[in-house]
């Protein structure tokens, strides 16, 4: 057996090496290692509770709206206000981080993941691209990597899918402006507080959201999933490969009225049937984490290979992600995820098992937006000014616990807190990428990446695109990914809110 080690993948968030092991060209095995301890969860500990709404948004520059949620969520249910939290607080925590995941999945297609199928190093500048400001006419080709002998894509659409390319980043600029707009500032959020948020609501901040979000809108329907259809079209075999473990798992996000989400907590599979969720049955396991005793960090331990911890759900396998949040909410009867998702493989004239695949997680990204972006505008024409934004009606309790469960841009998302003495005694984070990143379990059972590159036909062992391909496909994050567990990680994972 031959090995292909590719360490650090690039375009990606953070330190993710891939081993993978090829037979005949195909790839047998694939190790998946997250390679930077962290440690959060120590920081934490001994600091007052209101202290991990600030500093656990410090894990990740990326999705630290998705951090800022799940720690309010967690304090909510510590701090006994859960139910209270008003209506416009609500809104607002789902505007800003709605605004997350519009940034985040323009910036992870366009800025990330075209230049694996886009070639724009043979788009010749014949004087009316705007490039001048980014690099000199005569040098920019150059700078670009080139994969050589898979770019599929006809001279025009690599030209227009370039052009979009440089689109995408003021169409990032407008969208980290309306996470500003009521978040106060980004990264790191300083509005989403427990009880809600602390942004006054204005008529002003209203309309300036509403501007944005319509030109986002224009982009998504217009431009993004457009492209996704043209990359979709030139690649259909990208529809067979990278499957995975085919299991998908949602927290759910985006609070409604009555307890409900807008994306639903649950479980599917191929074929499509919706499972339902129970949160205490999440656990994490560390056969072949660099971790003794679940939280020491021992990089000399046998068999370990990866900071990473493995989440699993009645000891199974599950990717988190987008296309979990679609087609969950296909399989449970929503009529508008099931109209979309039917027009579009329609078009590409796929089946829903296609989905389960290298551009089926690309494609689900842009789908979850156009799902998205009308409910924004119904959620600002729903917030009703001179009404409370925050419930403050709590004291710090002295002994607590509180768990909050939600979706980042890249898929489920947990904290739970232990209070005692009115302090932090444990603090704990399972995030998306510990999902979709992880090592193998004590059964053996390789994570979701790791699946997803078995069976991977390589054309070039110099240049095995297709793994970077299917690596990237997940939009993995590994700062967000290398967690501690704590001592009483077993309780904590019992507790159960929402
Ligand atoms: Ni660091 Fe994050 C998202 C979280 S990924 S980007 O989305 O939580 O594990």
């Amino acid at each position: 057996m031959r090995k292909i080690i590719i360490d650090p993948i690039t375009r990606i968030e953070g330190h993710l090496k891939i081993e993978a092991l090829l037979e005949n060209n195909v790839v047998k095995e694939a190790k998946s290692s997250g390679t930077l301890y962290r440690g959060f969860e120590k920081i934490l500990e001994g600091r007052d509770p209101r202290d991990a709404n600030r500093i656990s948004q410090r894990i990740c520059g990326v999705c630290p709206a998705s951090h800022a949620t799940a720690s309010a969520l967690s304090l909510d249910s510590a701090f006994g206000i859960a139910e209270k939290i008003p209506g416009n607080g609500r809104i607002i925590r789902n505007l800003i981080l709605a605004a997350n995941y519009l940034h985040n999945h323009i910036l992870h297609f366009y800025h990330l993941v075209a230049l694996d199928y886009v070639d724009v190093a043979r788009v010749k500048d014949e004087g009316d691209l705007p490039l001048d400001s980014f690099f000199s006419r005569e040098n920019y080709g150059p700078l670009y990597p080139r994969y050589s002998g898979d770019y599929r894509l006809s001279k025009e659409q690599n030209r227009e899918l370039l052009l979009h390319y440089l689109k995408a980043l003021d169409m990032r600029r407008e969208a980290q402006e309306m996470l500003t707009i009521f978040g106060g500032k980004m990264p790191h959020s300083i509005a989403i507080v427990p009880g809600g948020v602390t942004t006054p609501l204005t008529i002003d901040k209203i309309s300036s959201f509403r501007f944005r979000l319509k030109e986002l809108k224009e982009f998504v329907d217009n431009v993004y999933l457009p492209d996704l259809l043209i990359v979709g079209g030139n690649y259909p075999d990208y529809f067979n490969i990278g499957k995975g473990c085919a299991n998908l798992l949602s927290f759910g996000v985006f609070d409604l009225e009555k307890g409900k989400r807008f994306y639903q907590a649950g479980r599917t599979s191929s074929p499509l049937a919706y499972e339902d969720i129970d949160f205490s049955k999440v656990t994490e396991e560390t056969e072949h984490s660099w971790y003794i005793k679940e939280d020491s960090p021992d990089y000399s331990k046998k068999g370990a290979y990866s900071w990473i911890k493995s989440p699993r759900y009645e000891e199974k396998v599950y990717e988190v992600g987008p296309l979990a949040r679609v087609l969950i909410n296909y399989a449970s009867g929503d009529s508008q995820a099931k109209e979309l998702v039917d027009t579009i493989l329609k078009k590409l004239k796929l089946k829903k098992e296609n989905l389960f695949s290298i551009l089926g997680r690309h494609l689900a990204r842009g789908m979850e937006l156009k799902l998205l972006l009308p409910q924004m505008e119904e959620w600002l024409s729903e917030l009703k000014i001179g009404e409370p934004v925050c419930c403050a009606d709590y004291s710090l309790p002295d002994e607590g616990r509180g768990a909050g469960f939600t979706e980042a841009p890249r898929g489920a998302l947990g904290h739970w807190l232990e209070i005692k003495g009115g302090k932090i005694l444990h603090y704990r984070v399972i995030s998306p990428t510990t999902w979709n990143a992880s090592p193998r379990d004590k059964r053996g059972q390789p994570g979701p990446i790791e699946q997803a590159l078995i069976g991977l036909k390589i054309k070039d062992e110099k240049n095995p695109f297709e793994i970077v391909r299917a690596v990237r496909s997940f939009d993995p994050c590994l700062a967000c990914a290398v967690h501690l567990i704590t001592p009483s990680h077993r309780e904590l994972g019992s507790f159960r809110v929402v």
